[in-house]
């Protein structure tokens, strides 16, 4: 068997380097994107508002169901191997490495009485691992997509996501909401994906920076984070603390003018993360209506003030997020926040385009000074959801 490299598994590529590794063409290949989120942020698990969109990066995976319940899966990024588990058998908590991923969305499409069999993947991501652009759920959204076409079991997209948050939560043992699922499964090209996390309901909402001379830079960090870990469980747990203590079904039912109460009967922690999410939900809203009013030139301020938000309040930046941040605002952007779940990963500027070189170079010279690894920066623009692209 040939063990594929990252250099020659371009997509178009990997139906030739599959039938090279399992000795057979795949029945098919999906791509899922990563995503950023323009705004809201920590809001999905409380019932609120996200802006996210799907990126110009994706997982794909070429896929061949097997008449057995075998399930083999290789990666042409890293030096795993083929990774062998068996569909019958699979336990959360259990599975190594990204195999992880797909298996856990093996398994929930199981819990949901799916029969799934035995299958080969092969799997090629460009979506910056540990970056907070959601590579795990890229990965998911794919293997998702691939076996609802293949197994027949004809979930929608909400129904997708939803299993894919369950795959998350129960298999992966990640806490995380539906914010990332969503955009990558229901984004599409030149939009941001406005969710309501309650009723799951979207509005596809235009948002074309080039048209207003601008680019989304993406920096990251390289500060590795895992949603896995205590932080972003912490928050959650916060939360919901916070909803019980004010007696809502969750945070979304709180609104500003509740804030006043809640400071006089919460914990003075509990309060800074009720008052992200309340106010946080307030600057979604407010950017929706601003990018379908004035367009994304007019979003800067609603961006800082999240960062701001997330920094002193939720305290989920950290000291790189805040000098990309801060440098990127300095040297020519017009709004700058972290995106994501936060604890590391990265940060968007949306950056007139004749400041675009002014602030990468800054970044880089910032973190440089400070003895921080080296930063990558890139644009990302709006893109398709998951599909077959074979
Ligand atoms: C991570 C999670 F996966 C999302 O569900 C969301 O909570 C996000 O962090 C924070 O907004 O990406």
């Amino acid at each position: 068997m040939n063990t594929p490299t990252r250099a020659d598994a371009h997509p178009d590529n990997l139906i030739s380097r599959f039938e090279a590794t399992f000795g057979a063409a795949p029945d098919g290949v999906w791509a899922a994107p990563g995503r950023v989120n323009l705004i809201g942020e920590h809001t999905d698990y409380n019932e609120g508002f996200v802006l996210p969109f799907a990126i110009d990066k994706r997982a794909t995976t070429a896929v061949r169901l097997r008449d057995d319940s075998t399930v083999r899966l290789l990666s042409t990024s890293g030096d795993d191997g083929i990774v062998e588990a068996n569909a019958a058998s699979l336990i959360p908590g259990r599975a190594p490495g990204w195999a992880k991923y797909p298996l856990g969305v093996v398994w929930a499409l199981q819990q949901r009485g799916v029969e799934v069999p035995g299958f080969d993947l092969l799997l090629d991501s460009d979506v910056p691992l540990g970056a907070g652009l959601s590579s795990s759920h890229a990965i998911e959204c794919a293997v998702v997509t691939a076996l609802n076409e293949l197994t027949g079991a004809g979930l929608s997209a909400q129904e997708m996501v939803l299993l894919t948050q369950h795959a998350e939560n129960a298999f992966v043992g990640a806490p995380t909401g539906i914010m990332d699922q969503s955009a990558s499964l229901r984004g599409t090209s030149g939009h941001a994906v406005f969710l309501d996390c309650r009723d799951q309901s979207v509005q596809l909402v235009p948002f074309e920076a080039q048209e207003s001379g601008l680019v989304l830079l993406v920096i990251d960090t390289k500060v590795s984070h895992s949603h896995a870990d205590g932080g972003y469980a912490s928050r959650r747990a916060s939360c919901e603390l916070g909803a019980e203590v004010l007696g809502v079904r969750a945070l979304r039912d709180v609104a500003v003018a509740d804030l006043q109460n809640a400071s006089e009967v919460l914990d003075p922690t509990t309060f800074r993360r009720v008052r992200h999410i309340v106010t946080e939900n307030g600057r979604v809203l407010r950017t929706v209506e601003t990018l379908r009013s004035q367009g994304p030139a007019h979003i800067g301020d609603l961006l800082d003030a999240s960062h701001a938000s997330m920094r002193d309040d939720f305290e989920i930046s950290c000291p790189e997020l805040d000098l990309a941040v801060d440098t990127a605002r300095i040297h020519g952007a017009i709004g700058a926040r972290m995106t994501g779940g936060g604890f590391g990963g990265s940060a968007i500027a949306l950056t007139p385009v004749e400041h675009e070189q002014d602030v990468r170079d800054a970044v880089v010279r910032a973190f440089a000074e400070a003895g921080f690894t080296r930063p990558e920066i890139f644009t990302v623009t709006p893109s398709a959801g998951a599909e077959r692209i074979q």
